[in-house]
C-alpha cells in the first residue's frame, strides 16, 4: 500500500454523504486536542493534510480519507471539549451513534489518548462505547516527546488500567514529533486491510 497516494475523499456533516462503504475502514476517535490530525499527518507523510488545531474543539465533520485505493481512515469529531453546548453533544453523539453501528466496511476503531494524563471520564465512556460495538481496543497514546523517559512506563500503565485494558488490547506509543511509532501505525493499517480485503 503506498501511503504517500492519499486523497481526503470528504469531509461529512451526515451520513448520506459518506462514500460508498466497499473498502476496508479504520475509525480514529479521541478527545478534541488528542493529536488524531496530527497522526493522520504523520502516517502519511503529510505536513497539514489533516488541519492541526490551534483551538480544540473545531472539527465536527468525519474526514474519509482514501488510501491509495485500498483503505480508508476517518478521523471522527473529537470529545470532551468544554466549551460545546448541550445541543452540540447530542449532535455528536448520534453522528458517532450512527457510524459506528452501521457504517459497513468499518474493521477497527483505534482510540487516541494523551500519554500524559490519566484518561477522562469520556475517555472510559468512549473506550466502553467501541468495546460493546464490537470492536478490539487499540489504543494509541500520543505526545509521547512530551513524557520524561523514566515516566513513560508509568504513564502507559495507568491507561492500561484506568481502561481496564485485556490482553486482546493493542496499544502504541505515539509522537508526531519525534516519529516513534509511526511504523506501527502503518503495519498496523497494512495489516488490517489485508485481512478485510
Ligand atoms: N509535542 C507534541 N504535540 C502534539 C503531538 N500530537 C499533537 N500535538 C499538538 O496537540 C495539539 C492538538 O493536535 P491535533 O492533531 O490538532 O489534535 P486533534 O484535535 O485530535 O486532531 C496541536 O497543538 C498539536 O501540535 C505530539 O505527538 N507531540
Ligand atoms: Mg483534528
Amino acid at each position: 500500500m503506498n501511503f504517500n497516494n492519499v486523497s481526503l475523499e470528504i469531509s461529512a456533516v451526515e451520513s448520506r454523504q459518506y462514500p460508498a462503504g466497499n473498502l476496508p475502514e479504520i475509525a480514529l476517535c479521541g478527545r478534541s486536542n488528542a493529536g488524531k490530525s496530527t497522526l493522520i499527518n504523520a502516517v502519511l507523510n503529510r505536513r497539514n493534510f489533516a488541519r492541526v488545531s490551534q483551538t480544540p474543539g473545531k472539527t465536527s465533520t468525519i474526514n474519509f480519507y482514501n488510501i491509495d485505493g485500498a483503505l480508508r481512515v476517518v478521523d471522527l469529531p473529537g470529545y470532551g471539549y468544554a466549551k460545546r453546548s448541550e445541543g452540540e453533544r447530542k449532535k455528536w453523539a448520534k453522528m458517532i451513534d450512527e457510524y459506528l453501528t452501521k457504517r459497513e466496511g468499518l474493521s477497527a476503531v483505534i482510540q487516541l489518548v494523551d500519554m500524559r494524563h490519566k484518561p477522562s471520564a469520556d475517555d472510559v465512556t468512549m473506550n466502553n462505547w467501541v468495546r460493546e460495538c464490537g470492536f478490539a481496543p487499540i489504543i494509541v497514546m500520543t505526545k509521547q516527546d512530551k513524557v520524561k523517559k523514566s515516566q513513560i512506563t508509568g504513564c502507559m500503565q495507568e491507561i492500561v488500567n484506568t481502561l481496564k485494558l485485556g490482553s486482546d488490547a493493542v496499544v502504541i506509543p505515539f509522537s508526531g514529533v519525534t516519529g516513534e511509532g509511526v511504523d506501527e501505525m502503518k503495519n498496523l493499517l497494512q495489516s488490517i486491510c489485508e485481512s478485510e480485503g
